[in-house]
């Protein structure tokens, strides 16, 4: 590996708003800028400067102005910069016009994200949703500077660079595109199949920000050693664990990729079958990292993202983490009354998780419904799983049949119903008509 680390300079553009809150649109420069910065550092260059311009307009040529720009080109040689990362998403021109004047890799906020995702990426499934990324953002990006396409997609030939060169790259790149893209259709399939064989428990799933302490919360409620890191994305493959509640109930928690200002969108098509997970939930558990400076725009993010994602009027229980980092007793308190139903807890200290399990218990019990059912001996059977799924209150034999009485959510009651049917003779059927 190499222990020298890239220089890399941030590029910001201030464009002149106010924003709502009263913050200049300087000081969100700076915000991002900070996560821009944990960002390079986590993909592994050394952040040694920033620049942020303000502007009326963006340029549509060099992004910033040409005057700024040929400033960053003094700036490499002076300070023997590799690398220079703009805040916000560069068209393929504007990347190529800075390519070409500057003369050093430049890269927006996009690429910095799939260069961690790339990292990050450990199951097959992640590697493959990556890789459908990158190639899909480098795509219209492709310039002489992408010449190592040609060795990593081998038997392309070896040309030197060259226009040709970037066409034969764009034919492969299309090509690996589309087998991906059949490999992921096919892990979809695979794993609606997993999905639906779970059906019959309620589900819920840990979202939020990225770093905000979902995997923490996760290993809390279920004690799933799952992978829990002070870096941005340590989860990109989505874990499933059963979590059980007091009074027998059951539900399957899930943890997955979180989400930044920004995701790329291609990123977000490919992960399709890993944010499935979220579209198919009953109840969503936001967590808020509340300790954070910018966690109210954090939250915003994340609403954002699930609107794009299709995940909307899913019950939501709202988890304000990390409180004990928060010493202002002021500012929890303002922010329950603005969130009444909230839930505020330290996953990394164990503080308050009783209270998200009450939460999550009462959303299930407005679930729930209390049921009787007679069975005749050959349906006795029945008798197992409804035991497993709900919980019986009472249960009396007579020579024919045992009649109970149990209590079950909406959902498993469908199973039962689903079970009944089937062991049912079509006579019977019809009578129950
Ligand atoms: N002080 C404090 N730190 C916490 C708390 N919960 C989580 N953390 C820390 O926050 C960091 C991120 O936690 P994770 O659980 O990995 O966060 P995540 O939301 O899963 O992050 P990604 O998977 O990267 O999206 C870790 O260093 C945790 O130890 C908390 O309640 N208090
Ligand atoms: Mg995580």
């Amino acid at each position: 590996m190499n222990t020298v680390r890239e220089k890399a300079v941030l590029v910001g553009l201030s464009i002149g708003r106010t924003y709502g809150n009263g913050e200049t649109s300087r000081a969100i420069v700076d915000d991002h800028l900070d996560e821009l910065a944990q960002l390079v550092d986590t993909a592994g260059a050394e952040v040694i400067h920033r620049i942020v311009q303000n502007r009326a307009t963006i340029d549509p040529a060099f992004f910033i102005g040409r005057g700024k720009a040929e400033e960053l080109l003094w700036l490499a040689k002076e300070r023997d910069i590799q690398l220079f990362v703009f805040d916000d998403d560069l068209s393929p021109v504007q990347l190529r016009n800075l390519e070409q004047l500057i003369g050093r890799k430049i890269i927006d906020r996009s690429g910095i994200i799939l260069d961690i995702f790339a990292s990050r990426a450990r199951t097959s499934e992640a590697r493959t949703q990556v890789e459908l990324a990158q190639l899909q953002y480098m795509l219209p990006r492709l310039t002489r500077q992408w010449t190592h396409l040609s060795k990593q997609y081998g038997g392309v030939g070896t040309k030197g660079p060259g226009e040709t060169q970037i066409e034969t790259d764009r034919r492969a790149i299309r090509a690996k595109i589309t087998h991906l893209r059949t490999k992921l259709r096919k892990i979809d399939r695979d794993r609606s199949v997993q999905r639906k064989g779970r059906e019959n428990f309620p589900r819920a799933a840990l979202v939020g920000y990225t770093n905000a302490g979902k995997s923490t919360l996760m290993y809390r409620l279920t004690g799933s050693e799952v992978l829990r890191e002070n870096r941005l994305f340590a989860t990109l493959d989505s874990t499933v664990r059963t979590l059980s509640l007091e009074s027998h109930q059951r539900i399957l928690l899930s943890d997955t990729v979180g989400f930044i200002r920004k995701l790329p969108h291609h990123l977000v098509a490919s992960f399709k079958s890993t944010l499935d997970e979220l579209l198919e939930a009953d109840i969503l558990i936001h967590v808020v990292d509340v300790s954070h400076r910018a966690f109210e725009d954090q939250m915003g993010v994340v609403e954002e993202t699930l609107r794009e994602i299709g995940v909307t009027d899913v019950p939501t229980i709202i988890v304000f983490n990390k409180t004990d980092r928060v010493s202002n007793q002021e500012k929890l308190m303002a922010l329950a009354r603005r969130y009444p139903g909230a839930v505020f807890l330290s996953a990394a200290r164990a503080i308050n998780i009783g209270a998200l399990k009450e939460r999550l218990a009462g959303i299930l019990e407005e679930d729930i419904v209390e049921e009787s059912l007679t069975l005749r001996h050959d349906q006795q059977h029945l008798l197992a799983s409804i035991h497993e799924m709900g919980q019986v209150l009472d249960k009396k034999f007579d020579e024919e049949s045992v009649t109970i009485r149990f209590r079950i959510g909406r959902k498993e009651k469908g199973r039962v119903d689903q079970m009944l049917l089937r062991s049912t003779d079509p006579q019977r059927e019809e009578q129950d008509d």
